[in-house]
């Protein structure tokens, strides 16, 4: 595999929660206020992996967590501010696979594929690696933009689990940053990890098949794809949709046939904050 180029990592445990710590003193938090951002960045990740308490580390808001899957059912925006630049972020709900199998899982869906983040951070659970890989991989195949919070790595080392981050970060080939979210530790890593990849000052190669090993299933691919591309403009991801058509997936069957496809490409459904969630149950 080649070399690919990922962030110089500090030991992310020893330095976090630092409050002096230099990387900590650029972190603005700015609650609810998300205007004239830089850059969106979307939490992605399973369900109870803490993803919600990352966002309110970032932001200073108080989204609901809690410890069972499915907490958060809607999108949740916040803001904060690092190095200079101003960072709109996204809270999604948990979400196993690309493949939706319910509202909330369409919701962090259809961000993840059509709201265009600048950067998709995934919140794994390091003690449940192997199942969180799965759609880590999967996001993999449709952004270079990625990076990997590896979350809960105070409970891997409860269960006497090692997780060797680097060589997973190697053979991703995307930053992946340990991080205990719930204590703060990793997080200023973290912020450096987005900052770089959202400014382009890392370039990420993430590790991809291109083909599909069968060449009638690659021309069909091909062919699919154009026709998506020609019927629905800028629609961003062609290619995942023409996979999924392929593999007979009702709903994105649907959605072409009564064209709100269209409204995905143009960001409709994913460009307006969700109101339910928006301020009623954040505050700063
Ligand atoms: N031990 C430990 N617990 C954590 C850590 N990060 C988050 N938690 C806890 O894990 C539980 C789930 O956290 P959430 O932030 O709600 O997880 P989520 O990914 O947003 O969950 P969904 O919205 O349901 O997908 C909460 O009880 C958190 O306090 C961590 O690093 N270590
Ligand atoms: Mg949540």
């Amino acid at each position: 595999m080649q070399e690919t180029p990922v962030l110089p990592k500090p030991d992310a445990l020893s330095s976090a929660g630092c409050a002096t710590c230099p990387m900590n003193r650029h972190l603005a938090r700015l609650g609810v206020n998300v205007d004239n951002w830089d850059y969106v960045v979307a939490l992605a990740g399973n369900p109870n992996t803490g993803k919600s308490t990352v966002f309110n580390a970032l932001t200073g808001l108080r989204q609901h967590t809690g410890n069972w899957p499915g907490k958060t059912v809607a999108r949740a925006e916040g803001g904060f501010e690092f190095g200079d630049k101003r960072f709109k972020l996204v809270d999604l709900p948990g979400t196993y696979s690309l493949l939706a199998s319910s509202v909330d899982e369409e919701i962090a869906r259809d961000f993840i594929l059509f709201g265009q983040p600048d950067v998709t951070v995934i919140v794994a659970d390091a003690t449940r690696l192997e199942r969180n890989l799965n759609l880590v991989l999967q996001i993999l195949e449709i952004t270079d933009q990625v990076v990997v919070c590896l979350n809960l790595m105070d409970e891997a080392k409860r269960h006497g689990l090692m997780v060797d981050d680097r060589r997973l970060a190697r053979d991703l080939g995307v930053p992946v940053v340990p991080t205990v979210a719930r204590r703060g530790t990793g997080i200023p890593e973290l912020l450096q990890a987005v900052h770089d990849v959202a400014t382009g000052a890392v370039k990420l190669r993430p590790r991809r098949l291109r083909t599909t090993q069968n060449e009638a299933l690659d021309k069909a691919v091909a062919t699919l794809t154009a026709q998506i591309e020609a019927a629905f403009p800028g629609l961003p991801n062609a290619r995942w949709v023409a996979l999924r058509l392929l593999d007979g997936d009702a709903s994105i069957e649907r959605a072409i046939r009564d064209g709100s496809l269209g409204d995905l490409s143009r960001g409709e459904r994913v460009a307006a904050p969700d109101e339910r969630l928006r301020v009623a149950e954040v505050s700063a």
